[in-house]
This record gives C-alpha cells, structure tokens and sequence, in this order.
C-alpha cells in the first residue's frame, strides 16, 4: 500500500512536469489572482545518459589509479575541473596540503564546480575523485601495497555527477544552485581499527574551510560506490541519524520511480565516508547513497562489495543501469527540488 501511495505521487511529479513545454505554446493562458504566490518555474527533468555517465568513469579508469602525489592524480585533476567548466560550472580548485596517517604530506585538491553561484538555496552533491593508494584488501597477499585503480570506488560517483553537470549545463535550473564537489585524499585512510579521521580528509578540510566564506547549503548527496552490477542501496545509519527527512524524500522518490530493488528501505548500520564529516563539522545534512550489498560470503564481515579495496576494482564491474538508476533519481532531485515540488 505504501508503494503504491508512493508510486502515484511519483507519477503525479514525472508527468505533470515532462508534458509540459515551455512557454505553454498552444495552450489557453491560465488566469492568476494577484494574490496568487509566484509560480513555481516549469522544466523538464531531463534524461540521464548511462553512455555518458560511463565514458566519463572510463576517462578517469584511463589515468591510472589517482592517488596523491602522482601525475595521473594531477591529469585527472585538470581533466575534471575542465569538465566541470566545459559544463558552464564557476570551477573553484581548493588546494591544500594535508600530512596522512603515513606521515607523507599529501598534496590535494577538493574540486567544486558551481551552478547559479548565488541563488540562496542550494544543494551540494559530491563524490571523492581520489583513489585508495593500496589494496589492502586484495585476496592476493602479493598486491596489498600496490594502489586500486577505484574504478567503482571514486570513479563511478564522480562520472555520475559529471553526467548530472552536463545536464544541469544544457537544461538550466532556476531558484536553486547546486555545488558538485570532487573531494580529494577521502581514501588514503589507516585500515582496520586505524583512526577514523585519517579518512575523508578532503571533506574535513572543505567542512573547515568553505571555498565561499558563509557558505551553507540546505543538503547534500554523496555517491559512493554508485557503478556496481546489483548494487544495493540501503538507509546507511550515519545518513539516517543526521539527515533522516533527506534519506526519507530521497528513498520515497526513488522508490516511486521504479528504483526499489536499488534504493532498498532496509537499514543498515552507519559507516565513516565524507557525508559524516559534512554532517558533523560543517553541520549541513547529508546522505550517502553507497552499495552496501547482501553478502552471501559469510567468511567476511566486510560491509562493502567485494572488490572494495582490491586491484579488482576495475570497469568490469561497472553496470550502466546501476548508473541511471543513482543518477536518475539525483537529476529527479535536483529539478523536482527547483520546482519546489520537494517537501
Ligand atoms: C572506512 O572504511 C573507515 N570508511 C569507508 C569509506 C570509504 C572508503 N568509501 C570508499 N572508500
Ligand atoms: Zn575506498
């Protein structure tokens, strides 16, 4: 019955905004009472692109594995502000120099393209553009110091949001700015029981250190690990306990429009990814939507997927429909929210 009440109200949103063009051509004007509020701008929702997501992760594959300190890390950085210019975004690289759990100085960069820079309501959607220095979760003892090539884990949400940057460039927005932010060194952490703030630290420097002093935004969407073939998306706990009405509108939209196998309504407990330095430093609520699968292998307690910090994270994991199914449902945010057809 639920799904049902949430499957209308989404048919209800999808249609009453792509059938109808713009400037009403054809159509009786409508009267309106002075006393009417102004009306809320009409736009389509535009249609995600898999292809386009998917060469925008295979752009990045090609580099090599991105980690600081590396010229592929520095070719990657310019490929992606350029992208995001090349899309219409105001590209602001925050550079800055942060000394990892190793004891090497990293040299970094959060990477924020702005959309309408100064409308006053906004949404921030990031995904980190670094990727993990070493496998160390590799099934081969062998390869644990080599780097991931963070093909799913970096590269699927930053080419996602790419794709989403260029439909937000062609299909213009009104009355909401969005900041897709590329934070770097998220995953140049310590594993096992290693510090949790030795993680995220491109997020802990943004959440410090805004790019637009008095900076806020209304919330944020992460993407994490957004490209993998039966991906599952469940309520993760720390975007549950910090932005539970984003989780719920989110998840509802989702849900309705047919993206209930991935955007599961189960809960699951809560992990330490950039949303909750965002959350907890910068104090402006954010969701994670991250593949968290089912696991069938019970020798592992190991939350994520299964080339997750091994040299196997590579394109041949990534699924196109995964991809449209994340990225449809954030562009059906984005102009659901602009049409102030959001609660
Ligand atoms: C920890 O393992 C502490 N956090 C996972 C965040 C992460 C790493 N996401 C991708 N890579
Ligand atoms: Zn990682």
């Amino acid at each position: 019955m639920k799904n049902i009440v949430a499957l209308v109200f989404t048919i209800v949103l999808l249609f009453s905004c792509s059938c109808q063009p713009d400037g009403n051509a054809g159509s009786t004007p409508k009267a309106t009472t002075s006393t009417a509020a102004k009306p809320a701008p009409k736009m389509k929702i535009p249609k995600f692109d898999r292809d386009s997501a998917y060469q925008f992760i295979a752009a990045q594959a090609a580099f090599g594995p991105r980690v600081p300190n590396t010229p592929a890390h520095t070719a990657c950085k310019n490929y992606l502000a350029g992208k995001l210019a090349d899309f219409g975004a105001t590209v602001i690289e925050q550079d800055f120099k942060v000394k990892a759990y190793t004891g090497t100085t990293l040299n970094a960069t959060n990477i924020i393209g702005q959309f309408n820079p100064t409308a006053p309501k906004r949404i921030v959607l990031a995904a980190h553009w670094d990727s993990r220095h070493i496998a160390d979760y590799d099934p081969d003892e062998s390869k644990r110091k080599e780097p991931v090539m963070g093909v799913d884990d970096g590269a699927s949400g930053v080419g996602v949001l790419l794709e989403i940057a260029r439909q937000l460039g062609a299909n213009p927005i009104e009355n909401l700015g969005i900041d897709i932010i590329f934070f770097d060194a998220e995953d140049h952490g310590e594993g096992g029981e290693g510090n949790v703030e030795s993680w995220g630290l491109g997020s802990q420097h943004w959440s410090r250190n805004f790019h637009v002093s008095g900076y806020r935004a209304d919330y944020g969407i992460l993407l994490d690990m957004v490209g993998s073939k039966n991906a599952r998306f469940p309520i993760e706990g720390t975007s549950a306990r910090y932005a539970p009405n984003i989780v719920r509108k989110v998840w509802r939209l989702a849900q309705g429009m047919g993206y209930g196998d991935y955007f599961s309504a189960q809960n699951v407990g809560g992990i330490t990814d950039d949303h909750y330095f965002v959350n907890t430093i910068a104090r402006i609520p954010m969701i994670d939507i991250i593949n968290l699968p089912i696991k069938s292998d019970k020798d592992t307690d190991e939350i994520f997927v299964n080339h997750w910090h091994t040299t196997h994270d590579t394109m041949e994991n990534i699924d196109k429909r995964t991809l449209r199914a994340v990225g449809q449902v954030v562009l059906a945010v984005v102009y659901n929210e602009a049409m102030g057809r959001l609660q």
